[in-house]
């Protein structure tokens, strides 16, 4: 997978992009990261890249010209690496909010290629928005730049890549990848401020500790999520582990 990034702070970026499971499925070759900074395509002296919005009102919006070229040339660099097809994503709070279902769908073609678009003040001029192929929000609030949205789709891209944890089976168990909030997990020591790890947990018993696991995910859904439980249908265990019965 190629992701190419276009951003004014292309080393908040480049330096986030080194760490943890992401910077490792980087080093593994996993994904290559590509950076492009508009200031680079503007074409005054002073390389402008923002402006007044038309019609008043208070901050800057980033203009279409070095944008544009920008992408231009971010699509052009994803074609010479072997990403025939390069998909344009803009992040912004106006986008369709993020789930792990899109993520995995973003993940599953480990050829792909993603253009990410990061922008900084009030946004971007309305005819590049209308450019891109998809918009994403990472949430319902505000952050002072794209950048940092951006990150998290990468991160949680990057991780699935296949290779990139070390034990494939993690991911399996992540919350959200089978619709319910994840389990509470424990380690050492057995008793800490006064408080035990629950006893199934030490058992050993395999299939306890599986349908003990499975009952607390999903009251904790139900608790803090219900609204993940509403798009979901329940098997006949899971109703039976929320005291559901089955008619
Ligand atoms: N911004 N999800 C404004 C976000 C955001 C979000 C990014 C702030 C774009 C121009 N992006 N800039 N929420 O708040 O993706």
């Amino acid at each position: 997978m190629r992701i190419d990034v276009v951003t004014l702070f292309p080393e908040m970026v480049e330096h986030a992009a080194r760490f943890g499971i992401t910077g490792r499925a980087r080093e593994r070759g996993l994904w290559r990261l590509g950076l492009w900074n508009p200031r680079d395509f503007a074409t005054d002296n002073h390389r402008t890249i923002d402006d007044r919005p038309y019609g008043g009102g208070p901050g800057m919006v980033m203009m279409a010209g070095p944008l544009g070229q920008a992408l231009d040339a971010a699509r052009d660099a994803q074609r010479a690496d072997g990403c025939p097809a390069p998909r344009t994503i803009y992040l912004s709070p106006a986008g369709a909010p993020l789930t792990h279902r899109r993520v995995m769908e973003l993940a599953r073609a480990p050829d792909a290629g993603y253009v990410v678009l990061a922008g900084r003040y009030e946004g971007v001029d309305e005819r590049l928005v209308a450019t891109v192929d998809e918009e994403i929000a990472i949430g319902d609030f505000v952050v002072s730049g794209g950048e940092l949205p951006a990150l998290m789709l990468i991160d949680a891209i990057a991780r699935l890549l296949p290779g990139a944890l070390n034990d494939e089976k993690s991911a399996l168990e992540d919350s959200f990848a089978d619709g319910l909030l994840d389990c509470p997990h424990y380690t050492r020591p057995e008793v800490y401020e006064g408080i035990a790890v629950p006893d199934v947990l030490l058992s050993g018993h395999h299939e306890e500790i599986r349908r003990w696991r499975l009952a607390q995910s999903l009251r904790r859904t139900r608790e803090r999520r219900p609204d993940l439980l509403a798009g979901r249908t329940l098997t006949k265990e899971e109703a039976a582990l929320l005291g559901l019965n089955d008619n």
